[in-house]
């Protein structure tokens, strides 16, 4: 343990998952968790049962009494709590630190680490990265924003363990000695400013994953990004970059179909893009960051491409789900904002029917819709946001929109405009919330009426 935690009363705010993990971590450490959401709803008996029966912690809500402040000596602040509210600035002014998840389960682990962050693609991209570590390491943890807190398996891991975290933004703001072996920034695209205020200050925390790298260690950018490209310039580590637009003399690249590697301006080629799972140019990118990373650890080639061939697209995120009929059909259910909608509809190379439209977040449609091209065939909406999107769509000149009562309506109706050598993907652009109780139910919708369609 690299730092001593025992009998330390630690207060923790947020009682989502990463709350709770971190009151178990630090439970078993012996340290003294004060548990608080300001969330006056909860119920404390609600979250207790959450917790171990052998992790004790005071539970607080609502309001803190300026009291706990005063009482404790570290605070661990989840990922959608932020940092620059009168609470953070109260243990500031009393040279309290904050930490998050990813610092305390740094400080509490052991063995290497790669940490990959990035606007779009973290997911998919910590997944596979994960299973090649699998397939030739021993003991492997994934953790992170994926949905595994990095504190539940922190004290499982030893000197062999290689933990993948995928890592956020938010996650990134409260770090202090996190220190990847390997790291990668897979892109950058304005997201989530109304936490980071303006494009500086988010560019400047996705950076803070290589702050504590040295040359000794790795972060792999994306060449074709300007902001990871300028990075690459400044950064700590060594830079390994990837690019899906040029030839790179010292890097991983896309020529064509061909996913190549090139060392002082030898190339070679390590596999076609048809011989994997995923589709579209972004998850390209992804396969080359996840081989520049695990080459950059040392797994062999020949164990990497391997893995890449048979990794399948993690659930509701481009995934295919079947041809029927001559019609491919795929599950964007994830794509739950218009930033993410346009991977989705970049990665179809066939015309496409596609279902939008759900809950509104406020958000604007301009950019997911001028992303269609002339891919989109029609445009079936659905949910709160349908009127808002048609208009958006008519004024960027998309003219076949029908309009569904509901997502069995929907699918019927794409099923019905969709020709063989057509795809059908639901990317809808926005929150399920209204029609289903999360995105996770509406793509298992969506899988359900697909493989209930006959062959022929
Ligand atoms: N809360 C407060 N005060 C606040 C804000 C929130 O007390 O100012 C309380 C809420 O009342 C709630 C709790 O905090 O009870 C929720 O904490 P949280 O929002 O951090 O959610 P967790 O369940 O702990 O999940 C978090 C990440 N959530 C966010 O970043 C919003 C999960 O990422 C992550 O998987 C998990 O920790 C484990 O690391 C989710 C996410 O949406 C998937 N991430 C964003 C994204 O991918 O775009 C960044």
């Amino acid at each position: 343990m690299k730092t001593d935690l025992r009998g330390k009363k630690v207060l923790i705010v947020g009682t989502g998952i990463s709350g709770i993990g971190a009151a178990e971590v630090l439970c078993r450490v012996g340290a003294c968790p004060v548990l608080y959401d300001e969330n006056e709803k909860l119920i404390k008996e609600e979250v207790q049962s959450r917790l171990s029966p052998d992790c004790k912690a005071d539970i607080i809500t609502g309001v803190l009494p300026e009291t706990v402040l005063e009482s404790v000596e570290l605070a661990v602040f989840s990922p959608g709590v932020p940092v620059d509210t009168q609470l953070a600035d109260g243990l500031r002014k009393r040279q309290i630190r904050i930490w998050g998840e990813i610092e305390l389960a740094y400080v509490l682990g052991k063995g290497q680490v790669i940490a990959i962050t990035g606007t779009n693609g973290k997911t998919t991209t910590t997944s596979l990265v994960g299973e090649i570590m699998k397939a030739y390491y021993e003991s492997v943890f994934i953790v992170g924003n994926i949905g595994n807190p990095y504190t539940e398996t922190a004290l499982l891991s030893g000197g062999e363990t290689v933990t993948v975290a995928e890592i956020s933004s938010f996650q990134l703001e409260t770090i202090e000695s996190f220190h990847p072996h390997v790291s990668a920034v897979l892109n950058i695209t304005p997201d989530h400013l109304n936490r980071h205020h303006t494009m500086e200050n988010y560019v400047a925390v996705k950076e803070k994953i290589a702050l504590n790298q040295t040359k000794d260690d790795i972060c792999v950018l994306n060449y074709e990004d300007e902001y990871t490209r300028a990075f690459g310039e400044r950064c700590p580590a060594s830079v390994l970059y990837f690019s899906s637009g040029r030839r790179l003399k010292n890097g991983y690249y896309l020529e064509g179909e061909e996913i190549c590697r090139a060392r002082d301006g030898k190339a070679e080629r390590l596999m076609n893009i048809h011989e994997m799972n995923l589709v579209g140019l972004c998850n390209a990118e992804n396969v080359m960051a996840a081989i520049a990373m695990s080459d950059a650890m040392g797994v062999p080639m020949d164990v990497i491409i391997k893995t890449v061939k048979s990794f399948k697209a993690v659930e509701h995120r481009i995934e295919f789900v079947a041809t029927k009929r001559g019609v491919d059909y795929y599950n964007d259910s994830k794509a739950t904002n218009p930033d993410a909608a346009i991977q989705g509809i970049k990665a179809m190379s066939k015309p496409t029917v596609l279902i939008g439209g759900g809950y509104d977040k406020q958000s604007e449609y301009d950019e997911w819709i001028e992303a269609f091209g002339d891919k989109v065939k029609c445009l079936v909406l659905i949910g709160q946001t349908r009127d808002k999107i048609a208009s958006c769509a008519r004024e960027h000149g998309v003219e076949n929109i029908v309009f569904a009562e509901t997502f069995e309506e929907a699918f019927k109706i794409c099923v019905q405009n969709a020709a063989a050598g057509d795809a059908v993907l639901l990317s809808p652009a926005c929150a399920s919330w209204g029609m289903f109780p999360n995105y996770e139910v509406r793509g298992r919708a969506f899988k359900e009426f697909v493989n209930q369609l006959k062959e022929s």
